[in-house]
């Protein structure tokens, strides 16, 4: 599928690359963005498992990952507009979070407001050492309106959150990495084909158990610890119906390599 300010394209079998492309704006999110990103969610939502395995999502160029939100399109929303433009873009998100497959976010430049509430709904976050991160909406006399005040805390906790969000302040990659909002800092040549490494290390894994950890940390995080575990237990216990288990404990007791096929 084609898009305008996006492109999504198979690496190889399985592995998916999404390029935020908007470089005159420095990939800022506009409406049609959003769509664009809610239909390639979709797309890959839709393939069979085994033809859609691992995400990474990125920006184009060298400067940025994602700017945040069109300023120049937002100024013209009334409040009635906001609340449908910030509905649209949490929906999105939220269906990028909930994505079976696992999705790196590989942060190559700024990444600001939505730009970061966009890798906060990602697995995990690499970034390039050029990187910077804030949520600078105060600044603008707005607030994160794409989940940023949620999601930020329950990363890096609340202070530190706070932080963040009330002084609209930007932090380099190597803070965002000791406040664990990065798994890992790279220089920039490296950022992509280190994602990708991890992807096709992903790939390896029985896709099922991958989807079930994904949904058992995310479903389990903030709720009551036992009913975190009874999710854990059952989910568990499900992958026992599906032929990929048999085969990854078989393969590891015939001291071979397991040959997954999603079933
Ligand atoms: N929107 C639109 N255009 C942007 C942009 C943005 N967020 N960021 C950059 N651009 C454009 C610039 O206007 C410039 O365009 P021209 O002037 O050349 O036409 C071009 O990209 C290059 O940018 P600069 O010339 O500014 O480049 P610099 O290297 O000097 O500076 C920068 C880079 C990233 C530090 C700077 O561009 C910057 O501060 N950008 C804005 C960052 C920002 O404030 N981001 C947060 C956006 S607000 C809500 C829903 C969502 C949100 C809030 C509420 N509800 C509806 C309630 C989310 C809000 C946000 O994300």
């Amino acid at each position: 599928m084609e898009w305008k300010n996006l492109q999504l394209k198979m690496e190889e079998n399985g592995l998916w690359i999404l390029t935020m492309s908007r470089p005159q704006a420095l990939n800022a999110l506009n409406r049609e963005t959003i769509l664009e990103l809610e239909q390639a969610i979709h797309f890959l939502q839709e393939k069979p498992t085994m033809e859609a395995r691992a995400l990474i999502l990125t920006g184009s160029g060298e400067k940025a990952f994602v700017a945040g939100a069109d300023i120049k399109e937002m100024i013209s929303l009334e409040a009635e507009e906001a609340r449908l433009f910030a509905e649209k873009g949490q929906r999105v998100f939220r269906q990028l979070e909930m994505l079976r497959l696992p999705v790196i976010a590989a942060v190559n430049g700024f990444a600001l407001g939505g730009g970061l509430e966009l890798a906060l709904s990602c697995d995990f976050i690499y970034a390039s050492d050029n990187a910077k991160f804030g949520l600078p909406e105060v600044s603008l006399g707005l607030m994160p309106g794409f989940g940023g005040c949620v999601r930020l805390s329950r990363v890096v906790g609340l202070n530190k959150a706070r932080e963040m969000a009330m002084t609209g302040e930007m932090i380099a990659a190597g803070e965002a990495s000791q406040i664990s909002l990065v798994q890992k800092v790279l220089p920039a040549a490296e950022l992509l084909p280190f994602a990708i490494k991890t992807a096709k290390s992903l790939m390896t894994r029985g896709p099922r158990a991958v989807a079930s950890v994904k949904r058992v940390v995310l479903d389990g995080y903030d709720i009551d610890i036992d009913g975190a575990l009874a999710l854990e237990s059952s989910s568990f216990s499900q992958l026992f119906q599906f032929k990929d288990s048999r085969e990854g404990m078989t393969a590891f007791i015939e001291k071979r390599k397991a040959q997954f096929n999603g079933n």
